[in-house]
C-alpha cells in the first residue's frame, strides 16, 4: 500500500525537515504534494532528484489526499481542519490547535502509540518540550510513578520558525561586528542573551509554553493528576532544546536502574562519560533521532528523587520525526484506509 500525503507548511523549519524524513524513512508515497502560502507559490523544493512545485493551499488542496502533516501554525490549521477531514484525509497536526480537544488524540509513537487507533481525523503532534521529557521520563514512569516534575528548559531559536533561526545568525554576526541590531522575530535581542519563553503568561504566572508541558504530558500519560511545574527559557541556540528534569518518586529510585532502563528505552540514547564531563548538548543532539538523556543523579536534597539533563532535536524528534512516527504508525496498525493502492508508488 502506498498513500498520498500533503505537508501544509512545507516551506518552514518543520516542513523541510518533513520532507526530509519521508525520504529518509522511505515513507509509503504514492503521491507527495507541498503546500504553503500563497508568498511560495511557484516555488519547488527538491525531493528525490526532482523539484516538486509549492502550490497555495486552497479549497481543492485536500482532494485525493490520505495523510496530512501540518505544520504552519494553529491559525491554518484551525482554518483548513474541515476541509481536510471532509476531503476523507487525516490531519497531523503540529500545531496546538487541537491538542486538548478530548476527542483528539495527542500522540508520542514511544509512549502511547495506542491512543492514535481513536482518531476521528486529527491526531495531535504534542509541543517539542513536551515530546522531549515524555520519551525520557515515560520508561521510568511505566516501571514506578513519578509523583512530581520540576523541569527548566533551554529552548533553540528554532521552536519560533525558520525566520528566527535566520535572526539569530544574522543578529550574532552585526554583534561582532559591532552594530545594535533591532530585533524583528523575537522581542528581544536573543544573540548572547537568554530570556523567558515569550508567550502569553496566565494569572498564575505561568507562559503557555509551561502550562503546555502540564497539561500535555497528563494527556500524553494518561495521568490528569500528575504534578508538572515548568519553567521555559530560551536560549542562543539553533535547533535543539535541552532540559534539567527532576522527578519526585513515591519510593527511591536507585540510579543505576534508571540509568538501565534508559539504556534500553527507545529514542533514547544514554549518554554520559562522568571522567570526561561530557554530557547531552545541543550541538550533538542536532540531527540526531534519539533524545540524548544522562547526568543522572540522585537528588541530594530529597531521598526519592532523580535528577537528569536531556538535549533533544527539537526539528526532528520535537515536531516533524514524530509527526511522521504517528503517519507509519497509521500505516503499520492499518489505522487509516490505503485508498490509493491503485496508484503507483514514488520510488
Ligand atoms: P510560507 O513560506 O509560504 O510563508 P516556520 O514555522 O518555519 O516559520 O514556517 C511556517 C510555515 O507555514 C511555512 O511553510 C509558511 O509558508 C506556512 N504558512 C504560514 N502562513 C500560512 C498560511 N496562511 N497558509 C499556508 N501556509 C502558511
Ligand atoms: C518553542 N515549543 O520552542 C515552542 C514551539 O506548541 O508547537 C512550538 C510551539 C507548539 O518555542
Amino acid at each position: 500500500n502506498s498513500y498520498r500525503v500533503a505537508i501544509l507548511g512545507a516551506t518552514g523549519a518543520v516542513g523541510t525537515e518533513l520532507l526530509e524524513l519521508l525520504d529518509r524513512r522511505n515513507f509509503p508515497l504514492a503521491d507527495l504534494k507541498l503546500l504553503a502560502s500563497p508568498r511560495s507559490a511557484g516555488k519547488t523544493l527538491p525531493f528525490k532528484g526532482e523539484n516538486l512545485p509549492i502550490e497555495a493551499v486552497g479549497d481543492r488542496s485536500f482532494d485525493q489526499v490520505d495523510i496530512v502533516l501540518a505544520s504552519a501554525g494553529g491559525s491554518t490549521s484551525k482554518a483548513w481542519a474541515d476541509k481536510i477531514v471532509n476531503a476523507g484525509a487525516v490531519m497531523i497536526d503540529n500545531s496546538s490547535a487541537f491538542r486538548m480537544n478530548p476527542e483528539v488524540p495527542l500522540v508520542v509513537p514511544e509512549v502511547n502509540p495506542e491512543a492514535a487507533a481513536t482518531h476521528q481525523g486529527i491526531i495531535a503532534n504534542p509541543n517539542c518540550t513536551t515530546i522531549l521529557m515524555a520519551v525520557a521520563v515515560w520508561p521510568l514512569h511505566k516501571i514506578q510513578p513519578i509523583k512530581r516534575i520540576v523541569v527548566a528548559t533551554y529552548q533553540s531559536a528554532s521552536g519560533a520558525g525558520a525566520r528566527a533561526m535566520e535572526e539569530v545568525k544574522t543578529q550574532t554576526q552585526a554583534i561582532l561586528n559591532g552594530e545594535n541590531p533591532v530585533p524583528e522575530v523575537f522581542p528581544y535581542p536573543l544573540a548572547f542573551n537568554l530570556f523567558p519563553h515569550n508567550t502569553p503568561i496566565n494569572e498564575q504566572g505561568y507562559c503557555e509554553e509551561e502550562m503546555k508541558m502540564l497539561n500535555e504530558t497528563r494527556k500524553i500519560f494518561g495521568e490528569p493528576n500528575l504534578r508538572v511545574t515548568a519553567t521555559c527559557i530560551r536560549v542562543p541556540v539553533l535547533r535543539a532544546h535541552s532540559e534539567a528534569i527532576n522527578l519526585e518518586f513515591a519510593e527511591p529510585f536507585p540510579v543505576a536502574k534508571a540509568k538501565s532502563i534508559l539504556a534500553d528505552a527507545p529514542g533514547v540514547k544514554l549518554v554520559e562519560d562522568w571522567q570526561a564531563n561530557y554530557f547531552p548538548m545541543p550541538i550533538d543532539a542536532t540531527g540526531q533521532d534519539d533524545v540524548l538523556v544522562g547526568r543522572i543523579r540522585q537528588d541530594i536534597s530529597h531521598p526519592s528523587g532523580l535528577e537528569l539533563w536531556l538535549s533533544g532535536d527539537q526539528i526532528r524528534k520535537g515536531a516533524a520525526l514524530n509527526a511522521v512516527q504517528i503517519a507509519e504508525l497509521l500505516v503499520e496498525k492499518s489505522y487509516i484506509s490505503a485508498n490509493s493502492n491503485e496508484l503507483s508508488a514514488i520510488s
